[in-house]
């Protein structure tokens, strides 16, 4: 029989093949069902199965794109599933999602799924862009090689005009940012016209440039309706723009895709409303796969998260998405799936909500040096202002690198020692 309702998806049997696209699910049965059966419902509803038997089949199609649970771990409700690669459009991610996480989150079988893992296959990963800078491109633009990336977002995260904007951000530069980033939530409002936002803030990135003899970069949100996203970009570009930040799960992955292809400059990613997916234990679609799935599409800067700041997000679960960032390898174990990259660029991790200098070394700790520390409270919340505040980021980011604690080399650092006493 053609295998299409739902009973028939379970074949322990199965190795996966190299061009399987294969995705780890935590599958919670609702009452009334098993384990198995629902993960059986979760592969065919995921592709080509219904809830009854139909007599509409192209059985040779039908056969080459059936996908298979070829994995169960009753215990910890997790179930691996290969899906061919001809179930899919390559190069076309809303396709993709559509079809592994369409349907299977609303059905009544079960009370929860989230999507731990993925492992995508090469000639799918090759079907998109991949990060056009990646770690050591980003280095390069910034001629910052043996230390992490010091950056800041311009705070009140909304409520200044263009020029209280463009002056916090200079006055971040002067301090010692590398970077300065709007914040999710600032596009384009009334008190704040995006257009003379980045003519204003892009004029004293330059003059900070020539002031600190540092390459500067500001990354102006550029989230709008794909139509208004790409008029934005090509504004920042022909106007000696240096970088476009995106807010990429509201935008969503098909816009992504097409500043991907719009733009050469470097894209930073903000993953504002990421927790609509990743928060709940037992629900929704993991950091560690959008993270990938942002990998493959092509983003420079991601956040990532910082497990000492102000999100919820356990070092665990950063260091894991770091590598799969950083590596061109990730290995599988019992809680992960195994990804090769293919040579495709990687993406510097960005540390940010709730940093502030008293825990640079602990991120730099367990982070490494490829990462942005930013810090937006932070830096403006500095008792003498954001100048000082970002002298005390940068004086922070040193004395971890030279070894000494933080407080022992706060004592001939006022700026720092002015920071840990407010934070610490
Ligand atoms: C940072 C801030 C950013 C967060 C988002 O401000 O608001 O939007 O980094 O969180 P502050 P995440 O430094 O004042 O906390 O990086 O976890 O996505
Ligand atoms: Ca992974």
């Amino acid at each position: 029989m053609t295998r299409v309702h739902y009973d028939s998806f379970i074949d322990l049997k199965y190795k996966p093949k190299e061009t399987d696209l294969i995705c780890q699910f935590k599958i919670t049965p609702a009452k009334g069902y098993n384990f198995r059966e629902v993960c059986s419902i979760t592969a065919g509803e995921s592709s080509v199965g219904t809830w009854t038997e139909i007599l509409t089949v192209n059985k040779k199609t039908q056969k080459k794109i059936t996908p298979h649970v070829y994995y169960l771990d009753k215990k910890n409700l997790r179930c691996r599933i290969a899906y061919p690669l001809d179930l899919f459009e390559l190069g076309n991610l809303p396709e993709i999602l559509s079809s592994v996480g369409g349907n299977i989150y609303g059905m009544k079988s079960v009370n929860g799924i989230l999507w731990e893992d993925i492992t995508i296959p090469k000639k799918m990963l090759k079907s998109f862009q991949g990060p056009k800078f990646g770690i050591k491109g980003i280095r390069k633009y910034l001629g910052v090689y043996d230390r992490p990336l010091v950056g800041t977002i311009v705070k009140p995260k909304v409520g200044l005009n263009e020029k209280e904007h463009a002056k916090v951000a200079y006055e971040s530069w002067l301090g010692g940012c590398d970077v300065v980033k709007d914040d999710e939530n600032l596009t384009s409002q009334p008190f704040n016209n995006f257009y003379k936002r980045f003519k204003a803030t892009i004029k004293l990135c330059k003059k900070a440039e020539k002031e600190t003899g540092e390459k500067k970069v500001y990354l102006i949100n550029c989230t709008a309706p794909t139509h208004e996203m790409l008029k934005r970009i090509k504004f920042v570009e022909d106007n000696g723009g240096n970088y476009i930040m995106l807010d990429i799960l509201t935008l969503g992955w098909g816009a992504l895709q097409t500043a991907r292809k719009a733009t050469k400059l470097p894209i930073h990613a903000h993953r504002a409303g990421h927790a609509m997916f990743d928060r709940i234990s037992y629900h929704g679609m993991s950091m560690e796969v959008i993270a990938q799935l942002a990998r493959m599409v092509g983003v420079d800067t991601l956040h990532i998260g910082t497990a000492y700041g102000k999100m919820t997000g356990g070092k665990d679960e950063v260091l894991h998405i770091e590598q799969e960032m950083e590596q061109d390898f990730t290995p599988k174990t019992k809680e992960n799936l195994a990804q090769k990259w293919h040579g495709i660029n990687t993406v510097l991790g960005v540390a940010s909500g709730g940093v502030h200098p008293g825990i640079v070394d602990k991120i730099i700790q367990f982070m490494g040096n490829d990462v942005v520390i930013q810090a937006g409270g932070g830096i403006h919340g500095h008792p003498e202002g954001t100048i000082k505040g970002a002298i005390a980021m940068r004086q922070a980011v040193e004395s971890t690198l030279q070894k000494i604690p933080l407080k022992k080399y706060a004592k001939n650092h006022e700026e720092l020692d002015k920071a840990l006493k407010k934070w610490m």
